[in-house]
């Protein structure tokens, strides 16, 4: 009986402190961030509108180009993967959104998966058409010199647009992986026309609240060229298009010591900024997880977005484009997720005006203060105290690794 008291009473005292703990942790963050002219409520409304998108592959199977690790505690189908996402939307409270691919996708009944959807709470947002996987896309999907390998690629992103319809998907997600090795092997500008004739086909059938998203990486699978290989050719085509075709950045699909915050202040700045793939690299691939190695960067492009008004904020896609071949799904997920909300957390503590002021005067010294002071803030008062006004967990990693369904999952 001594025992179970003392257990308890260290129980008890274990809480006190660290109630107490928080709860000066919280007056100090509450200072921190008076002192730099910005109220609180006001953060959480920022955090609250900071949603991310799930991509479903990422629910799946993963591995590298070599080969596609057996993993058996992986989702299925869509109807598996749905239930993740409404997994990883139950304990981080920010991802009701999910992102397919067609034909990894594909059921017989959509209408049944959007009901199943519907009741978990998830939104099927994106559709994103699959043009690499198949003999005939060898020279090229929609820039193929062979008009009807561009009619099959057109018709295929055609039946990802009806696929949208039945979701009321707001949308389209393109990435080609189009591109030549050889040099002489094609012409660039004949593509280019085959490109813009195909698009111009799709945009026209799209529904008037569907967005079409150009992504562009500047290499692979083709070693040589690729048609969209940066920003600015996907503005171009965009641009061509009409105000319903806009940019995405995929962090990973850069050359190394890219400037992307500077890319993505551009695209702001021309209202083209269409949406982001969120994800890490080291090397050349784009599937480490947000903020993993270098979580400043993330930073920096977050703290471009600060300059957008709320309504145009809401229009920009965040989606995770991940494969966590070798970390379980959903904690991979859950993982990810927090580290970007985290660094955006931080991203809304900047000074803007000591910053503005800094930079006009030329200071700085001041300037970079003003960025590193909120990078190194401990925003976990914040995050704590968002996700005790939605009901969440205050640290939905660890609920996740507790719960029923994870214990389901891995019987
Ligand atoms: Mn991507």
């Amino acid at each position: 009986m001594a025992i179970r008291r003392e257990f308890k009473i260290g129980q008890i005292l274990i809480i006190l402190s660290t109630v107490f703990l928080n709860a000066k942790k919280m007056s100090e963050f509450k200072q921190v961030i008076k002192k730099r002219g910005l109220e609180f409520d006001n953060l959480i409304d920022k955090l609250d509108n900071f949603k991310i998108t799930t991509p479903s592959w990422a629910y799946s199977e993963g591995g590298t180009r070599f080969y596609v690790f057996k993993d058996k505690f992986a989702a299925k189908n869509l109807f598996e993967r749905i239930k993740f996402a409404g997994q990883v939307n139950k304990y981080t409270g920010i991802t009701p959104d999910l992102s397919i691919h067609i034909p990894w996708d594909l059921v017989d009944d959509f209408y049944k998966a959007k009901e199943m959807a519907d009741n978990i709470g998830i939104n099927i947002t994106t559709v994103n058409p699959n043009l690499f996987q198949d003999d005939d896309y060898k020279l090229g999907s929609i820039s193929n010199s062979n008009k009807d390998i561009r009619d099959k690629a057109v018709n295929h992103i055609l039946d990802c647009v009806e696929i949208g319809k039945i979701f009321k998907a707001p949308y389209l997600s393109l990435w080609f992986a189009d591109g030549s090795n050889f040099p002489g092997q094609t012409d660039f500008i004949k593509r280019k026309y085959w490109i813009l004739d195909c698009l111009n086909k799709v945009y026209y059938k799209m529904e008037n609240y569907m967005t079409m998203l150009i992504e562009y990486k500047f290499y692979e699978p083709a070693f040589y060229h690729t048609d969209i290989p940066d920003w600015g050719t996907a503005l171009l085509f965009c641009q061509k298009l009409g105000n319903r075709a806009n940019v995405l950045v995929d962090l990973g699909h850069h050359a190394q010591g890219t400037n992307i915050e500077f890319i993505v202040a551009n695209l702001i700045d021309e209202k083209r900024l269409g949406g982001f793939h969120l994800n890490s690299r080291k090397y050349g691939d784009d599937d480490l997880t947000t903020g993993s190695l270098n979580p400043y960067e993330l930073f920096l492009i977050f703290n471009e977005l600060n300059k957008i008004n709320i309504k145009g904020f809401r229009k920009i896609s965040f989606m995770l484009d991940q494969s966590h071949n070798l970390k379980p799904k959903i904690e991979a997920m859950i993982q990810s997720i927090l580290s970007s909300q985290r660094i955006f957390a931080k991203v809304l503590t900047i000074d803007r005006n000591k910053l503005e002021d800094a930079q006009e005067k030329g200071d700085i010294i001041k300037a970079e203060e003003c960025l590193k002071d909120a990078f190194f803030t401990d925003v976990k008062p914040l995050l704590y105290h968002f996700r005790e006004i939605k009901n969440l967990p205050i640290e939905p990693l660890k609920a996740y690794e507790t719960s029923d369904f994870k214990k389901k999952l891995t019987l």
